[in-house]
């Protein structure tokens, strides 16, 4: 198992790179979407959370991510001595109307074909994603970790509904007319995905690359009104048997996993690693249960996330671990301090499992 970091997109830089390396972690996963565009509620030194308005706006519909740059990507964290695992999420420009059935859906097939593509020509092996129409929405930050740490957590349902020209809790069209996104059936996204990956999965096999999917933050069946898909773990394994390819894949997600409502998410780490489908690890912790929880620290929540470990270990998992998110520590840095910390935590729990 290898450490990694994930670092935003205004983080790709060289010293955050020695900061990983100064941290443990011997990996990067990189988000190429810019999160934070245009949006003044959502300050870009913590994981965004924004308002019912989404987080921003999207990038260019225009510019799809270039073998040439993302290939600049991987020679920069390289020369810092790391490895570039992983590019974290699709830019709803690129791909809304695949999300929405829209009348752009076959062109912006093309450009997720054409992104894997050119992955898999810069050398990066997983692109993680998220089929979700409200995204990762509905979360509030306040002093809610150890210390009055700043975190992120839901106080209840949200399901006020979307308006037109958002998907994935950003903007992509500011200028739609304006109307609400009609609420779709649950049937109708899993068959979305379905036809997503019998599209896809034959490009990314062909370029060497691995499609991941994060199951959906926060976990409720519908947000916004819109329906989700991977909100309890047994749908992970909807997934898999929508499409045996060896490409179809996960972006493991611990912490979602523990804020679902059913199953166990010792369990479900053991079947899905066993099954050889976890691409990478998303490793972090939090106490209750959506729609009411919180994140914590890593070694102060509802998750032994040491004997999360130690089923990976046992199942051979041989991929990258990152904590997604972590509470907020009071200091000139507070990111990177939480950061750091539960890259500390983690360091040493796997050296305390190869030593044992
Ligand atoms: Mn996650």
């Amino acid at each position: 198992m290898k450490l990694g970091l994930g670092l935003y997109r205004h983080m790709l830089t060289r010293e955050n790179f020695q900061f990983a390396r100064q941290a443990g972690a011997t990996h990067i996963v990189a988000h190429l979407v810019d999160y934070f565009k245009g949006g003044a509620h959502n300050p870009n030194g913590n994981q965004p959370t924004g308002t019912e308005q989404g987080w921003g706006l999207a990038g260019d519909p225009e510019k799809l991510w270039s073998a040439e740059e993302l290939c600049e990507l991987r020679q920069a964290v390289e020369a810092e001595g790391l490895k570039l695992e992983a590019i974290e999420n699709f830019d709803p420009a690129h791909w809304h109307d695949v999300l929405l059935d829209g009348p752009k859906r076959n062109r912006q097939i093309e450009n997720v074909k054409t992104i894997i593509r050119n992955l898999g020509q810069a050398g990066i092996p997983i692109m993680g994603y998220n089929f979700s129409i409200a995204g990762v929405c509905g979360r509030t930050t306040g002093p809610y970790a150890r210390g009055a740490a700043m975190s992120v957590g839901m106080e209840g349902p949200l399901e006020e509904p979307m308006p037109n020209g958002m998907v994935w809790n950003m903007v992509y069209d500011p200028n739609a007319p304006k109307a609400f996104v009609p609420p779709i059936t649950q049937d109708e996204l899993w068959r979305r995905l379905g036809n997503f990956l019998r599209e896809v999965l034959p490009v990314a096999e062909e370029a060497n690359v691995k499609l991941a999917l994060h199951p959906d933050d926060p976990p409720m069946p519908t947000m916004r009104g819109q329906p989700r898909l991977v909100y309890q773990p047994r749908l992970y394994q909807k997934v898999v048997d929508l499409n045996p390819s060896p490409a179809n894949a996960f972006e493991f997600c611990v912490g979602t996993l523990a804020e679902m409502n059913e199953g166990d998410v010792y369990h479900a780490v053991d079947s899905y690693s066993r099954q050889g489908r976890v691409a990478y690890m998303h490793l972090r912790n939090v106490r209750g249960k959506a729609p009411f929880y919180r994140e914590t620290f890593i070694d102060d929540g509802d998750v032994d996330t040491v004997r999360v470990l130690r089923i990976l270990k046992q199942n051979n998992f041989n991929g990258v671990i990152i904590p997604d998110h972590t509470p907020q520590m009071n200091c000139a840095a507070p990111w990177h301090a939480g950061m750091a910390y539960a890259l500390g935590y983690l360091r040493a729990a796997l050296l305390l499992l190869t030593a044992n």
